[in-house]
């Protein structure tokens, strides 16, 4: 549903607990009380020639880089057993591309084949998509597609100028078309103010699809890029983001994505109570690292809470 920034704003700035308690009604409502683990891969990493400013794997920034090929179908299999063992729902697939090349689309599939054989879900990440490619993904089984707006359309030029925001959105219009689940998000802590926040809170709302996926993620801060050194995030506003996002996307997994590592157990906790209601599962995202399992565990332990699998 579309809605004007106003609206948003009202939601946004609404008295702290007042916003909590009403993303958590419709939290309630819509979901058990569980949590939603997914496994991170970065299939191919590194050596990308955009110049997205938070990220490791550009060639436009000076980063410590270990750079790897698409990694191995065994590989995929190895990582997918053990995701499965540990209660994880969706195996995600990243790829440092501006676009895949064919040679790419034709591994993602073999990869969507060895997941879904131990019967989990699968999402991939590989940048812009066409229809064609979009469609051969569908084809293939994949079932999400990721492709992230990052920010607001009016903070974008300031951390992206060698892709669009609306090529950003041509693509989540083409993966939505080939009927592939929508992943959809951002970061924050990337130096935008709160009308940036809220302005890419309505510009999720504005896309051609629902998203079925949300991930929000805190920027991790990589030596070597040019947001190495920006403010760190106001973790209230990370809060009221969720809860934001929750009340307008009822019944959307809104993921608590990148930066975990930065924040207390009860941190986390505001959040999966302000919505949040999945996590990357497993000690390393695509380049840095992640909560432990071990960790992860204790905390859904502490919270009463289980795994969605
Ligand atoms: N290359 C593909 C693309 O950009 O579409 C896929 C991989 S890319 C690393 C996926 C997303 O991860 C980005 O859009 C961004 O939102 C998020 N991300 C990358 N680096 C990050 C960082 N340092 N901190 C937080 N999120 C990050
Ligand atoms: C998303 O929104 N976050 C994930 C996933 N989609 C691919 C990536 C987070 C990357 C964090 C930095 C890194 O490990 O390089
Ligand atoms: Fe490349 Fe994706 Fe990193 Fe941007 S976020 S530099 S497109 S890998």
């Amino acid at each position: 549903m579309k809605h004007t920034f106003n609206e948003i704003e009202k939601i946004y700035q609404k008295p702290i607990f007042e916003l909590i308690e009403t993303a958590y009604a419709i939290q309630k409502n819509n979901f058990e009380a569980d949590i939603e683990l997914c496994h991170l891969v970065s299939v191919k990493t590194g050596g990308c020639p955009e110049d997205c400013g938070y990220c490791s794997q550009s060639n436009k920034n000076h980063t410590e880089l270990k750079l790897n090929a698409l990694l191995p179908i065994e590989e995929i299999e190895r990582q997918t057993i053990i995701a499965k063992q540990n209660g994880v729902k969706r195996v995600c697939l990243g790829g440092a591309y501006k676009s895949p090349p064919t040679s790419a689309i034709d591994k993602a599939s073999e990869y969507i084949k060895v997941i879904k054989k131990h019967g989990l879900e699968t999402c991939i990440t590989f940048g812009s998509l066409n229809q064609e490619q979009a469609q051969q993904l569908k084809t293939a089984g994949l079932d999400y597609y990721n492709h992230n707006i990052d920010t607001s359309p009016e903070h974008y030029g300031n951390v992206i100028t060698t892709r669009t925001f609306q090529e950003r959105i041509d693509t989540i219009d083409n993966v939505g078309k080939a009927g592939l689940k929508v992943c959809c998000g951002g970061i924050l802590g990337m130096g935008e103010t709160q009308q940036d926040r809220i302005s890419f809170i309505k510009a999720l709302t504005d896309l051609p699809f629902v998203p079925d996926s949300i991930p929000i993620n805190m920027l991790v801060k990589i030596k070597g890029t040019p947001l190495e050194k920006v403010e760190d995030l106001d973790k209230f506003e990370l809060i009221r983001t969720i809860a934001t996002v929750r009340i307008l996307f009822p019944k959307t997994r809104v993921r608590l994505s990148a930066g975990r590592l930065k924040l207390t157990e009860l941190e986390q906790s505001m959040c999966f109570m302000s919505g949040a209601n999945s996590i990357f599962f497993g000690e390393k995202l695509l380049t840095t690292p992640n909560n432990t399992e071990n960790n992860d565990l204790s905390l859904l332990k502490k919270l009463g809470i289980s795994a969605n699998a």
